[in-house]
């Protein structure tokens, strides 16, 4: 599965470690690791700084250790080139190790009571709440994002947590009355078996929690591969599940690219279900694959979200909801606002503000308070958006503001692309139809609310929209019509909360949700149970007269 030079940044399992590939050293780890993951020291600036002098291992049904090829990859902070630690590039025999463990394991672990399952949660969450500072400060290091913004993701992960250990005294089906006397009925929720769990870089913490924690509630065990350019905060993740009291074999991480570990994965028989998030085209790839197993496949692919500006909005505080929206986290958000169509009597007003308010965002590395913009997650994807750069001027898109790489004060040790606006844009452009995945938002002028929608409809993508307006029907109009999986009145399309489904329509997946009530759904198979107690045979549909 070929990494694609351009579209969705954000492929999970064709991400074939961009970085150094180079042969295994010694580790001295191998199953003493276990002990030290207990009492893993809580990160400190220091640690951080100790971070690439570290060796891990996959962990697989309780035991580290290294690829079966001795291969590793090695993760850098795309901020400045640190080294964060090197990992085991593993291929499809270490796939397969984890997935004789997680069947193994799930045998004892679906007999597990929810209740009890979600008590482990309650423990994962407060272990998060503990080590949140350490995470964040991790993942501004190794993924990125302002440390704000990191802070969040962990946060999100913490609010998965309770959310979903609430679920095991719930995990609710129904109880009906039968056409029959003396005859029970009810439906219930049942564990399918091993979950293949494929995650991207941009929310490495708090995406992992979406899958994984569901799926462990309703008594699934998990083989995790996370995304090559996030591993270590992966490694964590897994470590601190294991601390919570998640038994051996329940969780396993392997470690390596999607070409190699995904892909073995999601084509392994034992692995009923696929959860991915990555571009659409990787999850057109998934789906293939997995067709001839009739696996489960859940996918959360790309989006391409508007933000609609009416002429009634109050502007400023749609240009602090687009400024958020479009730049936050480079603008590697899934729900990114990388359109934002105005109404024409605003248009030049609102280009202006926005402009103004990009301009005055710093760039930096993320974990420095006053950063506002961190750098994207490395050089593939820093070539990508610039690409888009000149896609667009091609086009004939006005530059309004950034499309350049940012060197000087030490922004040339990472990968940081001034935050970029685009004016004059057709709905029919690339820059306007296209994934980038970077700080590129795409300015389109429109002359009533129905036009709007109609633009802000007409992309492949489905995921989030919004619209600024104090018209309350224009407001409603907007929720029925804008066609998209999440929709915000007077906010940005980013900031979706975990108790609340969360996807797209169109491309954006293939009709599964996370997060809320319906992530059950991907993880559970429903089972209908009829009890007779008449002490006969009863025909359903023939012996209904009594
Ligand atoms: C993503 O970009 O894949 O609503 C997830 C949001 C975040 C999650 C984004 N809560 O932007």
């Amino acid at each position: 599965m070929a990494r694609r030079a351009v579209g969705s940044g954000r492929s999970a399992i064709d991400d074939a470690p961009a970085r150094r590939a180079h042969s295994s050293r010694p580790t001295g780890q191998s199953s003493k690791r276990r002990d030290q993951t207990a009492q893993t020291p809580k990160l400190d600036l220091r640690a951080v700084a100790l971070l690439g002098a570290k060796t891990f291992q996959n962990y697989i049904g309780g035991e580290r250790m290294d690829a079966s090829s001795g291969g590793t990859f090695e993760s850098t902070s795309p901020a400045n080139g640190d080294s964060i630690g090197t990992f085991p590039l593993s291929k499809a025999e270490d796939v397969d190790q984890a997935v004789a463990a997680a069947k193994a394991a799930y045998e004892e672990w679906r007999l597990v009571p929810a209740p009890k399952r979600g008590e482990v949660l309650f423990r994962f969450g407060q272990l998060l709440i503990d080590q949140k500072e350490d995470l964040s400060q991790l993942m501004t290091r190794e993924m990125g994002k302002v440390i704000a913004e990191a802070r969040g993701d962990v946060q999100e992960a913490i609010d998965m947590a309770f959310y979903m250990g609430g679920e095991g005294r719930r995990l609710f089906g129904q109880t009906t009355p039968s056409e029959l006397r003396d005859k029970f009925q009810m439906s219930v929720r049942t564990p399918i078996g091993v979950v293949g769990v494929i995650t991207p870089w941009n929310f490495p913490v708090a995406i992992p929690s979406w899958k994984m924690l569901p799926a462990l509630v309703c008594g699934n065990t998990v083989v995790f591969k996370p995304a090559t350019d996030t591993p270590l905060l992966g490694e964590r993740f897994v470590e601190l599940l294991t601390e919570a009291g998640v038994p051996p074999g329940v969780v396993n991480i392997v470690h390596g690219g999607g070409g190699a570990v995904g892909e073995a994965l999601v084509r392994h028989p034992d692995v009923r279900v696929i959860t991915l998030t990555g571009s659409r085209e990787t999850g057109v790839q998934v789906l293939k694959a997995a067709a001839d197993g009739l696996k489960h496949v859940h996918l959360e692919l790309g989006g391409k979200n508007a933000i609609i500006v009416m002429d009634d909005a109050d502007l400023d505080l749609a240009v602090e909801g687009i400024t958020w929206s479009a730049f936050g986290t480079s603008g590697q958000r899934c729900t990114a606002a990388s359109r934002v169509i105005a109404h024409a009597a605003v248009y030049d007003e609102l280009a202006g503000k926005l402009v103004r308010s990009a301009e005055r965002m710093r760039l930096g590395v993320g974990w420095e308070d006053d950063t506002d913009v961190g750098p994207v997650i490395n050089r593939g994807a820093l070539e990508k958006i610039h690409s888009y750069t000149e896609i667009g001027k091609d086009e004939g898109a006005k530059l309004l503001t950034g499309g350049e790489i940012a060197s000087g004060d030490g922004l040339s040790d990472g990968f940081y692309y001034r935050p970029t606006i685009f004016g004059d844009v057709d709905p029919g452009m690339r820059v306007a139809q296209e994934e980038i995945f970077g700080p590129t938002t795409a300015l389109i002028r429109v002359s009533s609310v129905e036009e709007a929608v109609r633009a802000a409809n007409g992309v492949k993508y489905g995921l989030s929209s919004s619209i600024f307006t104090r018209d309350v029907n224009k407001a409603f109009r907007a929720m029925r019509d804008l066609d998209t999986g999440i929709t915000y009145i007077n906010a940005g399309t980013i900031g979706a909360e975990v108790h609340l489904p969360f996807g797209g329509t169109k491309d954006t997946g293939n009709g599964h949700r996370e997060a809320g009530q319906a992530a059950l759904d991907v993880f559970t198979e429903w089972k209908s149970i009829y009890v007779d107690y008449s002490g006969r045979l009863q025909k359903a549909q023939i012996d209904t007269s009594s």
